[in-house]
């Protein structure tokens, strides 16, 4: 039955905004980063929003499924899953799996899992529509917020002070490649979000180099939890070697070595709980992980490709079940995406650390009212009906722009670095 606020347009905008020179397994960023904002209008004129990626294959596979909801009810999101996965099969895959080389670094990138996320990038706007249309917060619509504020961590990078290509000026945070450096970074981060805990992107630098910037973090921090993510880029031998060198100071150890068996490997002869975003990073997986007895410890989510805010939930009723932590991954995004894991996280009970996120590593907005304000490292849950946050229309338009003159249409960290280095293989594990 069609009525006044049954869907009738989806509207897909493509946008890159400014990225910072960040090292890590794979390579390097590149000076722009690509999402995509979703907006789901009703015939009535109610716009719900949400960000997802901005990838070409994202694009395609959003343009291909946004005509099977003209005329659904935002409350029809099961419905809604059905036609997205009828209409997005998953694409081809690649040998590897995954598209290009960046194995799974970048899980947006997971060809295999258009479907979750196209009816993730779906969901969310969705239930902006809903709570719009009911006057409710999103996480009234998940069950009612057991916190009032999400804490996030700060996310250290390794970096250089500027793109090879000096798209834009320098940005504020200069080069990170020393020990000291990283905590300049630290102290600088913590000072401006208040974040309770930290963690450090590894795998780029020799191990032992990454090893002493956890303990100069260590010795700079006392007290705040520290976990370490080399993205499966050490091997299992080194993997053990630098846990050894950070007895005691890790509060979990995050994707040390590469593969579900190789996270297996190190688990078998370390007392540090395991996280992973890579090996764990859907239902099939979480089910292998059980199977195996559980070597990784703590899944990272991430909404936007577990398949939505309410799959999201489901996960975190398997985590309790099977006696495992949960926290959430991040990439590079904007407000849309911070608030829409708030929401989400504030209706999680089993939320057992700090979340990830890359916020700060950005400088735009393209959220009304411009970027979130951290308190002490967490956000408040927004108390406004749907998601909380509307578009800034000019800022949209900027953005958009700054996607049509990029020229950047897949994330390729690993072409990137040889911009820097021709030699760079980025075979992996490299340490
Ligand atoms: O943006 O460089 C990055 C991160 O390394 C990202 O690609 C990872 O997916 O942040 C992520 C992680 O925790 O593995
Ligand atoms: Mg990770």
């Amino acid at each position: 039955m069609i009525t006044s606020h049954s869907i009738r347009h989806v509207r897909i905008t493509p946008i890159a905004f400014r990225d910072p020179p960040l090292l890590n397994a794979a390579g390097i960023h590149e000076p722009w980063a690509l999402r995509s904002i979703i907006e789901i209008e009703t015939a009535s004129g109610w716009i719900g929003i949400n960000e997802s990626y901005g990838d070409q294959p994202m694009l395609e596979a959003l343009a291909k499924a946004a005509p099977a909801l003209t005329g659904l009810s935002p409350w029809a999101l099961n419905e809604m899953e059905r036609r997205v996965a009828a209409l997005v099969a998953p694409l081809t895959q690649t040998a590897s799996g995954f598209l290009g080389q960046h194995i799974s670094l970048a899980p947006g990138t997971h060809v295999a899992k258009t479907v979750a996320k196209v009816i993730s990038a779906f969901e969310v706007a969705m239930l902006d529509l809903q709570g719009q249309l009911n006057g409710a917060p999103i996480v009234d619509l998940l069950g009612g917020a057991v916190r009032e504020s999400v804490p996030f961590s700060a996310y250290l990078f390794y970096k250089y002070a500027e793109h090879i290509d000096k798209p834009y000026p320098p940005d504020p945070w200069g080069e990170t490649l020393t020990p000291e450096q990283l905590v300049a970074q630290a102290q600088r981060m913590i000072g401006q979000y208040g974040f309770q805990s930290i963690k450090l992107k590894a795998g780029t630098l020799p191990p032992e180099e990454e090893a002493a910037g956890v303990r100069a973090l260590a010795q700079a921090f006392p007290g705040k939890p520290l976990r370490i993510d080399p993205n499966g880029n050490w091997t299992v031998e080194t993997s053990l070697k630098i846990v050894q060198q950070l007895r005691g100071l890790l509060e979990y150890y995050e994707d040390p070595a590469p593969g579900l068996e190789g996270m297996a490997a190190v688990a078998r002869e370390c007392e540090v709980p395991l996280a992973t975003n890579m090996v764990v990073t859907d239902f099939a997986e979480f089910r292998r992980n059980a199977d195996m007895g559980c070597p990784v410890k703590i899944v990272l989510s991430d909404h936007h490709y577990w398949g939505g805010l309410r799959a999201t939930q489901r996960l975190s009723t398997l985590c309790q079940t099977f006696d495992l932590g949960l926290s959430m991954h991040s990439n590079s995004h904007l407000g849309i995406s911070l608030v829409a894991m708030t929401h989400l996280c504030a209706s999680v009970p089993q939320l057992t650390y700090a979340c990830d996120t890359h916020y700060p590593w950005q400088d735009d907005e393209v959220i009304e009212g411009g970027r979130l304000q951290f308190d002490q490292g967490s956000l408040k849950v927004p108390t406004a009906p749907g998601l909380g946050v509307t578009l800034d229309y000019e800022a949209l338009a900027r953005l958009h722009d700054n996607y049509q003159r990029c020229g950047i249409r897949f994330r390729d960290d690993l072409a990137q670095m040889r911009k820097y280095d021709p030699s760079f293989t980025g075979a992996q594990p490299r340490f």
